[in-house]
């Protein structure tokens, strides 16, 4: 039932499931979707049945019987717990909880540390390399189920509250927090490999009429559907897009010329039209649209972009920075703004004057622009 293959062996699901021995055909589909996951490291094979033994049915267990084995398991895929055997030949268990603290993967995984050697040093030591808990051989079930249970659920309360701190809570899409950190990692990342990075400003059209008409809660309601077209066109797996505020949006796009950022901005039009949420208050259209303004900054651009400040800005001592960019596509967003809406404009980092990139889609025939554009 449990098979050992080079050295380690993983449990999936429990000792008892057949189906979840390593060498068999492991189904993590089978798992629970939410099933906390136990690495549990230990040199000591009966000491890892036992234990398995002990957590199955609330817990995946994935098992290694050496200290490398085990930090290689970890970082491969985080676990919600490892516990680690202390003793053990090779690396101990105090070097593999160094080693998991040290690596921004692992290291809000919480360490339970097992040990025969249960005096006041050891424990001491146990809990200065990192280890959250302490628990002496032999374990006792009711203890084992019940620590782990609680490091567990700090663990999962830990990760919800980070999660939410870089989450908006209307649209689910990344907050203002976040963008800020993604952008200025972004900019260093395109200066230091020479490769171009853009980003966007999306701004909903007579948001403010929308709500007037249509009411507040339908508003939130909108600006989910926005939220969820402007997602569908982010596809690439290091693009951002971001609340910026109210009803306006951010994407970083790295890697993504102008070019690139351009066939971005005409999806997004496409996209929220697409959603065909009823506006009855808008100048533009009989549904929701949107007005954009991009910006980029190319590898070839960056030594100058970075010493001269904006020449369209005011005058500004500072030297371009990532906020700089984005100054530059909210002038973008500006022209989209006054020459009609439902359109994108660009600026390059730089340069003078920002230029249409889409034409107007779904202008009203009959309508009038309300209010200044
Ligand atoms: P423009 O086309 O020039 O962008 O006009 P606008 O009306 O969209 O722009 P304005 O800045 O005048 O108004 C933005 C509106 O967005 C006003 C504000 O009440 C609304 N808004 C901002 N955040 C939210 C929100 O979370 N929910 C709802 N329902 N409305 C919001
Ligand atoms: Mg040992
Ligand atoms: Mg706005
Ligand atoms: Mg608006």
């Amino acid at each position: 039932m449990l098979q050992i293959r080079h050295n380690r062996l993983q449990v999936l699901g429990g000792l008892t499931a057949p189906s979840a021995t390593f060498g068999k055909q492991p189904m993590p589909e089978l798992l629970a979707a939410d099933m906390p996951r136990v690495l549990i490291v230990d040199d000591d094979t009966t000491m890892l049945i036992a234990l398995s033994r002990m957590l199955n049915g609330r817990f995946a267990v994935q098992v290694a019987r050496t200290g490398q084995d085990g930090l290689r398991l970890a970082r491969l895929d985080p676990p919600d717990l490892v516990m680690l055997d202390v003793e053990m030949p090779g690396l101990g268990g105090h070097e593999v909880c160094a080693q998991l603290k040290q690596d921004p993967s692992t290291s809000d995984v919480p360490v339970l540390f097992l040990t025969a050697n249960a005096d006041e040093a050891s424990e001491l030591r146990a809990l200065d390399s990192g280890g959250a808990d302490f628990l002496a051989k032999p374990p006792r079930a009711a203890i084992v189920k019940a620590r782990v249970g609680n490091l567990v659920r700090m663990k999962r309360l830990a990760d919800r509250l980070r999660r939410e701190a870089v989450t908006d809570g209307l649209t689910g899409l990344a907050n203002r927090a976040r963008l800020d950190e993604v952008l200025q990692v972004e900019w260093l990342r395109t200066l230091r490999n020479s490769k171009p990075l853009a980003v966007m400003m999306v701004d909903v059209d007579h948001f403010k009429a929308y709500n007037d008409h249509h009411g507040h809660q339908a508003g939130d309601d909108a600006l989910r559907e926005v939220a969820a077209a402007l997602k569908s066109v982010a596809r690439r797996p290091a693009d951002l897009v971001a609340r910026y505020g109210g009803e306006e949006f951010t994407f970083v796009l790295p890697e993504t010329d102008l070019e690139g950022a351009c066939t971005v901005a005409q999806s997004v039009l496409a996209a929220v039209s697409m959603a065909q949420v009823p506006h009855g208050a808008s100048s533009v259209a009989d549904h929701l649209t949107v007005s954009i303004g991009l910006s980029s900054l190319n590898s070839a651009q960056a030594g100058p972009a970075l010493r001269t400040a904006d020449s369209a800005s005011p005058p500004d001592q500072s030297p371009a920075d990532a906020a700089a960019l984005l100054r530059c596509a909210d002038m973008a967003l500006y022209s989209a703004k006054s020459n009609g809406r439902n359109q994108a404009w660009y600026k390059v980092l730089g340069s003078q004057a920002a230029v249409a990139v889409g034409m107007n889609t779904a202008h009203k025939a009959d309508s009038k622009p309300k209010g200044p554009a």
